[in-house]
């Protein structure tokens, strides 16, 4: 940790720093200056820090990833820095606050959602934990789209991140990445990880084209055809139109190809020959994204002098993929014309690998390349790396019994689970200071070293004081939400009404329009004159994918369901529906904190984990979920009284899809579903919407619902208001409360880490 004997040393440090770049005393700059100053202190700190010593057995881990959504650095880095105390109280001295900084530090969105901020808790867990492993990754130029409600409906505007204080450290490090028919330099980039309880700093390595792309004049519109300026320009959204993305996999073959050089550079850096890159390498592939790096890495050991058969078993003792999807339209296959057009050196490999798994299985289902000469990456991961894993435990036994069988029957040995995890700094000690001082304050501080600490809370269950102050910061933290609604958007709430919350990308089987029936039913409900037994506030957050239309058109009813009850004076005071625009890793650090009970109301065997769900529960949420993802293990671990659980299992879910046995028009025709749904079309909303975009969405909810809201409506509705009935209990809430806290602890990402590290990587 960084040590400043005394509060006056730090003092002078950041003077230094203010005086050089602003030549103004820290007193006299400004917020965003101060923000700026204290950025490149910590900055410099980190950077100056040492990579972790090797291990004795001289394994270094590389961490694949499109994405990395680090979210803001300055809170996080000043914790891991051992500085986040002494610089909230040197503000307080100056009569400043940390917060009111932060405000100015653009934030990092180069993620679409779970995927990248799981990267990036893990890059906070290997460095905490001294391992030595950087992430490789793109620095994209435009992170995911900023998004602004206009009429009722998302637009898009373009999220330039790069700015002359962002995180980037320049590495004069670079290679030359060979593109059929041009060459193109890969400029590094670094950003520098402090672990938390070390002296050491792990590092995101980010690759740039050399000559960027200027900012379009407006819009996000880049010409894709101009690679060699605007491959990383922009991160792709996640929806399920794919066709035609040529430049995602110049931005893939791209990233793995210098990813691979700096591999093998390192390797002979480090003394040790390319033939034995499988016993002092382990690259993990996060998901499908990076799996270019398998042909790659074969080509150039190939290229070194290894017989292909070598080099593939070299490969294959380094490499190993997570798999973090079961939606078939969701994994990713490209044509082979594609790569032949990107990376034709690629081509003759990926045969050579096609025909070599056809010498492992006869079974089609495993080939890589299918009679449409279609690349199916995650095929190619399993047969050529030494470990599959989901992550949780339903994820990764779908994996086993249905989607990936047949690889399950013919490489046993290769699936693993590792459940997700969180990391506790950020999504608890940073962004819930007073729940972080409430739990030390009763146990101590070893839980911000060992989550699994939490536990010792569990005798606090039956103390009355501590229960009443718990309901206390979440009051605190629920005031601290309405503040920044109120700023940032206008937007005025009561602190007193339950908070019920639900943020996370939107997508069809996310369910958010489920939740939306609810809302539905309380206004039908309060309407009849029945009320609720207090005021419910219903938050959402989410971004929908551009091209994705349906998505699209359940935000645009979530708006305009918001506007029917803003403006209804019977329903404002009892029922209010607030989407947060532009939600993104600071908005949920704000959120999770203060919310009472989190939505995870994903169809059961689509979501394969969700991470939300682990904060929302380590900040003292109560879970209203389906048996879906890490939900389970969350259901066990705090047993039936301390999460609402409702809904259609796996099994039933995956038995209705094999046999085609879901019928929308059935369940709608249920008498307390039709009204819910027909709602859409009703005066009362017509009023308020576009008439065209809620009639698709009637249309599809009635004919399709290829999610199964309709299924599980009526015990969503029936759960919900066991949940918010418990929540009048305040005691016994409380406890509820509390037992997820304390059970917490599984959900450290530190702990997802350490097993990464003991089955897989072996660092
Ligand atoms: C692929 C090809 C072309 C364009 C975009 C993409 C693409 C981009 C992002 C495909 C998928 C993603 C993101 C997936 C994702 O976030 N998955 C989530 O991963 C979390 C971490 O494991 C899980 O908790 C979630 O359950 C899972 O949905």
């Amino acid at each position: 940790m960084e040590h400043f004997d005394t509060p006056n040393e730090l003092k002078q440090r950041l003077s230094a720093v203010t005086a050089a770049r602003f030549s103004k005393t820290p007193e006299a700059c400004t917020d965003a200056e101060l923000c700026q100053a204290l950025l490149a202190l910590t900055q410099q700190l980190a950077a100056a820090r040492p990579a972790p010593a090797e291990t004795k057995n001289g394994r270094k881990l590389y961490y694949f990833s499109a994405e990395f959504l680090m979210g803001k650095l300055l809170s996080n880095n000043l914790l891991a820095l051992g500085l986040f105390e002494p610089v909230r109280d040197l503000l307080k001295t100056m009569g400043r606050s940390l917060a009111d900084l932060e405000e100015y530090e653009p934030e990092p969105s180069l993620g679409n959602g779970g995927l990248g901020r799981l990267a990036a808790c893990f890059l906070d867990s290997i460095a905490a934990l001294g391992l030595p492993g950087d992430g490789v990754g793109l620095n994209y130029h435009y992170g995911l789209f900023r998004q602004k409600f206009c009429e009722n409906k998302q637009c898009e505007q373009p999220d330039p991140w790069l700015t002359p204080e962002s995180w980037l450290l320049p590495t004069g490090r670079r290679y030359t990445v060979a593109f059929g028919g041009f060459d193109l330099d890969a400029v590094l980039y670094d950003i520098a990880i402090p672990g938390a309880q070390q002296c050491t700093a792990g590092r995101l390595h980010l690759f740039d084209v050399a000559d960027p792309a200027p900012a379009p004049a407006q819009g996000i519109d880049f010409d894709k055809r101009d690679v060699a300026h605007c491959l990383t320009s922009f991160l792709y959204p996640d929806d399920s139109t794919r066709d035609g993305q040529l430049l995602r996999v110049y931005q893939q073959y791209f990233m793995v190809s210098a990813g691979a050089q700096l591999i093998l550079d390192e390797l002979a850096q480090r003394g040790f020959a390319p033939e034995t890159l499988g016993q002092h390498v382990a690259i993990q592939i996060n998901d499908t994204h990076p799996s270019m790096v398998i042909p790659e890495l074969i080509r150039l050991l190939t290229a070194r002098g290894l017989p292909f058969a070598d080099a593939v078993a070299q490969v294959e003792a380094a490499c190993a993929y997570t798999n973090h999807t079961i939606l078939a339209e969701a994994l990713e296959t490209w044509p082979l014309e594609f790569i032949g057009t990107v990376a034709p050196q690629l081509v003759p490999i990926l045969r050579q690998l096609d025909a070599l798994a056809r010498t492992r299985s006869g079974d089609a289902r495993v080939a890589i390349l299918d009679a449409d000469d279609r690349v199916h990456m995650a095929h190619m991961d399993i047969h050529f790396t030494h470990s599959t894993n989901g992550v949780a435990a339903l994820h990764t036994e779908i994996l086993k019994t249905s989607e990936l069988k047949p690889f399950y029957d013919l490489y046993p040995e290769k699936f693993n689970n590792k459940t997700n995890g969180v990391t506790f700094r950020r999504w608890l000690q940073v962004c819930d200071p007073a729940l972080a001082g409430w739990i030390t304050a009763r146990i101590g501080d070893g839980w911000t070293r060992d989550a699994a600490e939490l536990e010792k809370l569990l005798p606090f269950a039956d103390d009355d004081a501590s229960l009443q102050s718990l309901l206390e910061v979440k009051a605190h933290n629920k005031r601290r939400l309405a503040r920044l609604l109120q700023s940032r958007q206008g937007v005025k709430i009561d602190p007193d009404s339950v908070f019920d919350i639900q943020v996370k990308r939107l997508h069809e089987y996310k369910r958010q329009q489920m939740n939306a029936l609810w809302v539905i039913w309380q206004y039908h409900e309060i309407k009849a004159g029945r009320r609720p037994a207090r005021p419910v506030t219903v938050l959402f957050g989410a971004k929908a994918a551009p091209a994705y239309t349906m998505a699209k058109n359940i935000i645009h009813l979530i708006l305009c369901l918001q506007t029917l009850c803003e403006t209804d004076p019977d329903v404002r005071p009892w029922l209010r529906v607030v989407m947060v625009e532009n939600y993104n890793v600071t908005w949920a650090e704000a959120l999770i904190p203060a919310c009472d009970i989190s939505e995870q109301i994903s169809l059961a065997s689509k979501e394969a984990s969700g991470t939300s769900n682990m904060k929302f529960m380590a900040n003292g949420a109560v879970t209203l979920g389906t048996m879906d993802g890490a939900n389970v293990e969350i259901a066990q671990l705090v047993g039936p009284d301390n999460i609402y659980t409702f809904g259609a299992s796996s099994d039933t879910v995956i038995d209705l899809y094999a046999r085609g046995g879901y019928c929308a028009l059935d369940h709608y025709h249920r008498p307390g579903v039709e009204y819910l749904v027909d709602f859409l079309l009703s005066p009362a909303l017509l009023a308020i919407g576009d008439a065209a975009t809620l009639h698709a969405l009637w249309q599809d909810m009635k004919y399709k619902d290829w999610f199964m809201a309709l299924l599980d409506v009526e015990d969503y509705i029936a759960a919900k208001t066991r949940a918010l009935a418990g929540y009048e209990d305040r005691a016994a809430w409380a406890k509820k409360m509390l037992t997820n806290i304390a059970r917490a602890g599984y959900f450290s990402a530190d702990r997802t880490i350490a097993q990464y590290n003991a089955e897989i990587w072996h660092l």
